[in-house]
């Protein structure tokens, strides 16, 4: 072990450090050696703080003396370290063996979820829509009031909420101010649109939503959704028909049967649920559509009047389609992923396969 020297003998600790140096076996050890001397608390480090207190006279003298020292120590440390280190690699040459198998590098790999987006994306893209983003955290009045769901309405039930405590509300400036929240769907950006543009527009929103609810096989509290809104003077149904239709079939890459089932949503009227013929068993029924040979595969319907009076559109002049559909359960069709949970787990593994 090296010893502590005297401070005031600095010739006899050079050549002390200097023969240590000379006589290092490895990088290792030098950089031990280089250390007790030149380190943050090495002993000629030390001695330059006590620069200041040495007599004024001497001091010049003493100062120059360290920064030889140091100088020269330094100098001989970098001429050892890379003798060093021309043998330490030299030596491991000769121990590499070129019949060891080589470890394979790992490659990224794009999440399920995203390959999907994009190729929704693309699909609608090429049928003409436009793909427009919005606001995680929105406001009560997008989320609910605008789409026809005041705040008494039961419906609001429909979607357990996660509310934001927060001194601000949304629509700052303008009235009606309204609570925050993480958005419970991708419908509010039917509202911001349409606040901003006038028909004929058609566009989808893809984004996550939000809702407040126990997780299971096919429920997350975090999923993603992608929202279609078509408008203008005559769409109508069969519009939304032909769409959703041409999508699945690109989509899926085959024939689709889809059937459009009567259902609530206070925003669309009529609205509807949108199946596609079970995938797994082509409609003989099986463990997967619950044996009813058929997928529920989102929400949609005719954009309900109120929805356009909140925007002030003029609705005698325009109409018009909207749809809500689950990402997760999308792709988990598509890729026969038996679990929504697998998407958020992390797992390599998953990703690996697409
Ligand atoms: C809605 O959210 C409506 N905004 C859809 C809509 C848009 C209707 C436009 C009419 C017009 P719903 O709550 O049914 O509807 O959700 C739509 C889809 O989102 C569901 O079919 C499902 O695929 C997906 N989804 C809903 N909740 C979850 C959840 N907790 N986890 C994963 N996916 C979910």
């Amino acid at each position: 072990m090296i010893k502590r020297q005297q401070s005031d003998n600095i010739p006899i600790i050079k050549e002390e450090a200097l023969s240590k140096i000379r006589i290092a076996h490895s990088t290792v050890e030098l950089e031990e050696i280089y250390s007790f001397y030149l380190g943050r608390k090495g002993i000629l480090r030390n001695f330059l703080i006590t620069i200041g207190q040495f007599p004024a006279a001497k001091r010049p003298d003493y100062a120059r003396n360290i920064h030889e020292a140091i100088k020269a120590i330094d100098m001989a440390a970098r001429d050892k370290r890379g003798q060093l280190l021309l043998v330490e690699i030299k030596n491991k040459r000769s121990s590499f063996d070129i019949t060891m198998p080589g470890i394979a590098v790992k490659r990224g790999h794009l999440h399920p979820l995203t390959l999907v987006e994009r190729k929704i994306e693309h699909i609608f893209n090429s049928m003409g829509f436009g793909i427009i983003e919005g606001p995680e955290i929105e406001d009560a009045w997008h989320n609910f009031d605008a789409l026809n769901i005041p705040p008494d309405h039961p419906a609001r039930e429909l979607w357990d909420t996660f509310w934001i405590k927060s001194k601000i509300s949304g629509r700052a400036g303008k009235a009606p101010k309204s609570k925050l929240l993480l958005r419970t769907h991708t419908s509010p950006m039917q509202i911001r649109y349409m606040e901003t543009h006038q028909p004929p527009f058609k566009i989808i929103v893809p984004g996550k939503a939000y809702r407040f609810e126990a997780t299971d096989a096919s429920h997350e509290f975090q999923f993603n959704q992608i929202e279609g809104l078509m408008v203008g003077e005559d769409v109508s149904v069969a519009n939304f028909k032909f769409v959703v239709q041409a999508f699945f079939e690109h989509f899926f890459g085959k024939e689709i049967n889809i059937r459009l089932r009567a259902s609530y949503f206070p925003f669309t009227e009529p609205s509807f649920e949108v199946d596609i013929r079970c995938l797994f068993c082509s409609g003989r029924g099986c463990s997967i559509c619950a044996r009813s040979g058929w997928l529920e595969m989102g929400g949609a319907g005719m954009v309900h009047r109120e929805v356009f009076k909140a925007v002030k559109y003029d609705v005698s002049r325009v109409q018009g389609f909207a749809f809500g559909f689950g990402l997760e359960r999308l792709a988990m069709m598509k890729y026969k992923i038996p679990d929504v949970r697998l998407f958020n787990s992390g797992d390599i593994q998953l990703s690996q396969q697409f």
